[in-house]
């Protein structure tokens, strides 16, 4: 239930160097985060270290000082160093026998009360002193739950937030889930599904919203609501109830005014909208043939005296018949986005998927990202494994996401890294930043698997520091839940390290896409569902050729949302990096990659390696018997055992499939013909 906040006592084999036994807090007022900063530091060192601090005030020797920049200054003078701290940022020294936590505001100091902890509880007891400051201000997490109770596309339980359309009475969940997003800087969670319902707006629900907002106030985590675009016709208790919900009648503004107004007397610091419109048949502005931008500056306008934003969702797209050649889902977002470039409130942020199509295992970076020059801009990503295994695989997701975040689109012909575009340093944005899609529930994992848990903690390190070194925060993380010792470390990190890898191996190659059934589940193989629909995420696989052509001289124009540089590299096979060749191109089974491999015996080899790779990760886990607490041990033993032979049924799946459609036969004789 704690995560990786577990606060494990160190081995007695581990001496220390001592660690002052008073802590100064600096504001004890009961909801500030410095406050719960306090009560942190004295119940880590309680149980990692088995020691007693004192709460005092007053002198700083031999103390953990923990506070506001602003109050530590009033009490103490200056900071002898100088300090460069950005918003939300923290100061951490413990040189001298004094631990100074300073923090640029109030959770600033709560974020470098938990990074000293895991200091701590990772037995790192160097002398440090130096300023950390979050990348991004927008560092939220989103919860597709249901006010039934459900959650869409969520794997591990119940909502904790919601059941029989209301807020549950016990938030005791919603709390331990606050501290630990708080414990690697996450600010915001949006708690409704983006799919919304308006009866989240009654007067009853917004005062649950209430007690969910006072819940997670003390760990400095902001309360955010995803909206229905059409929720002043659909008769919501306790509010008027109109016949349009047109974005520029000036009944609707004044509907969404009064709403939001309502929403911040109970919340004053709600941090803002989530918005799915015109999008899977949500209603949005598109129905009264208003602009997205229209649509959401409706919302901005509301929220801006109370300074609150609208993340405002680019996954907007229409069916697609696959009939047409240059039919393409993946132009949507900039199709619909870029002409309204520079239309949108300074409050807005577009939040967009990593990929242009939707959360695969392997997709270039959005071009969305290099087409909006004055529009703040977010990166949506998913910790929940919706087409990557739902938590029964292992596939510690970081590596993928650093595809996009590293991604250098070249604008003008100039480094532009889409982690300093949404950043908002690229085009000078005043906001920006990311949301991941979490949907943890009421199971005592969170996630539905222990190891999961390593992509939630990864999503706020690198939401914090987007250059952090990926296998350095899993081992972290690893210390953190499962102890110091080394082999344990090693192995989970090593398996974390291969799992992404596999799993894209023994489900889509080559840039084809996950391959799973996309028509209802996102679970198990089915390439075959793949075509032949609206939805737009196809192979166009025949009996010689695959994959998508999205050239600009033969295909759907893709390659040339890109800048020119990126443009010219996706628009020529030569240039294409293997791994999206058929997400750019058309070719035959018998097209030759760089590696000298035949498109067909990648597919089968990829296939088979995969599966292998995936048959040793219970193999490895369970060289780790006895050192991990039998209850995780086990429930994780017998999950990557359900991996290891889901990963043969991938493998046969695909290969067989393809085997048949091409009529090519394996050259190690593996597919077809027993
Ligand atoms: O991938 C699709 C999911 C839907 C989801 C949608 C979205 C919340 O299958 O479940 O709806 O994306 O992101 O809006």
């Amino acid at each position: 239930l704690d995560g990786w906040l577990r606060y494990a006592p160190l081995p007695a084999s581990i001496s220390w160097p001592s660690v002052p036994k008073h802590i100064v807090v600096l504001n004890t007022t009961k909801t500030s985060p410095v406050y719960t900063a306090g009560q942190e530091l004295q119940r880590g060192i309680q149980n990692i270290l088995g020691q007693s601090c004192h709460f005092s005030s007053g002198k700083p020797d031999e103390s953990i000082i923990v506070g506001t920049l602003d109050a530590y200054v009033s009490t103490y003078g200056n900071i002898s160093q100088s300090v460069d701290l950005k918003d939300e940022g923290f100061w951490l020294s413990t040189e001298n026998n004094i631990v100074q936590i300073v923090g640029q505001n109030e959770r600033g100091a709560l974020y470098g009360a938990f990074e000293y902890l895991s200091m701590l509880a990772q037995a790192n007891f160097s002398s440090v002193a130096y300023a950390s400051n979050p990348d991004a201000p927008i560092r939220w997490v989103n919860q597709w739950d249901n006010l039934d109770g459900s959650i869409e596309r969520g794997y591990g339980g119940a909502s904790i937030f919601f059941s029989n359309g209301t807020i549950v009475n016990n938030l005791t969940r919603v709390a331990e889930y606050a501290r630990l997003l708080a414990s690697v800087g996450i600010n915001a969670v949006v708690i409704n599904n983006v799919n919304a319902n308006a009866s989240i707006l009654s007067p009853q629900n917004i005062d649950g919203l209430g007690r969910i907002a006072d819940t997670m106030r003390p760990y400095g985590v902001q309360v955010g609501l995803s909206l229905y675009f059409a929720s002043p016709t659909s008769g919501v208790q306790g509010q008027a109830n109109l016949t349009t919900f047109d974005p520029l009648d000036p009944q609707v503004i004044t509907w969404w005014g009064n709403v939001t107004d309502q929403i911040y007397e109970r919340v004053p610091d709600l941090a803002g909208y989530l918005v799915k419109a015109s999008s899977e048949g949500q209603p949005g502005p598109i129905t009264y043939n208003r602009t997205l931008a229209q649509g959401a500056n409706l919302f901005a306008k509301a929220l801006q005296p109370h300074g609150g934003r609208v993340l405002f969702r680019a996954f907007v797209y229409n069916q697609l018949n696959e009939s047409d050649w240059k039919a393409d889902r993946a132009n949507a977002a900039v199709d619909f986005f870029k002409p309204l470039d520079g239309e949108f409130d300074e409050n807005v942020v577009v939040q967009i998927k990593y990929g242009p199509i939707d959360f695969q295992v392997r997709e270039p970076a959005s071009p969305l990202f290099a087409n909006l020059f004055h529009t703040n801009a977010a990166i949506e990503l998913e910790v929940t494994q919706e087409y990557l295994g739902q938590q029964t695989h292992l596939v510690y997701l970081p590596p993928l996401w650093n595809t996009v975040l590293d991604f250098d689109m070249r604008i003008d012909n100039k480094t532009s890294l889409v982690r300093d575009i949404i950043a908002g340093r690229t085009f000078n944005r005043s906001l920006g930043g990311y949301a991941a899609v979490v949907n943890v529930g009421t199971n005592q994992t969170w996630l539905g698997s222990h190891l999961s848990m390593a992509n939630c903690y990864a999503y706020g390190r690198l939401a914090w520091n987007p250059t952090e070194d990926t296998t350095k925060i899993h081992e972290d993380w690893s210390r953190l839940t499962f102890g110091l010792d080394q082999n344990v470390v090693d192995t989970i990190t090593h398996m974390a390290l291969e799992s992404w890898p596999a799993y894209e191996n023994y489900s889509g190659n080559l840039g084809i896409q996950t391959l799973t059934d996309i028509l209802y589940t996102h679970f198990g193989p089915n390439p075959q569902s793949q075509d032949n629909n609206g939805w737009g995420q196809w192979t166009r696989a025949d009996h010689t050729t695959m994959g998508m052509d999205r050239t600009v001289s033969n295909g759907t124009g893709y390659s040339g949302t890109y800048p020119p540089e990126v443009a010219a590299m996706y628009e020529n096979i030569e240039s294409t990096p293997d791994n999206l060749l058929l997400w750019f191109h058309h070719v035959n089974y018998t097209q030759k990659l760089k590696s000298g491999k035949t498109v067909i015996q990648h597919f089968y080899d990829a296939h088979y390696a995969g599966a292998e790779t995936a048959q040793t990760f219970a193999q490895q886990w369970q060289t780790l018997a006895g050192k991990i607490d039998r209850q995780r041990f086990d429930e994780q033993l017998y999950q990557l055992r359900y991996q290891a032979g889901h990963s043969i049924v991938w493998r046969d799946a695909i290969v067989n499939f393809y085997h048949n459609i091409s009529g090519i036969a394996d050259e190690s004789g593996r597919v077809g013909n027993h």
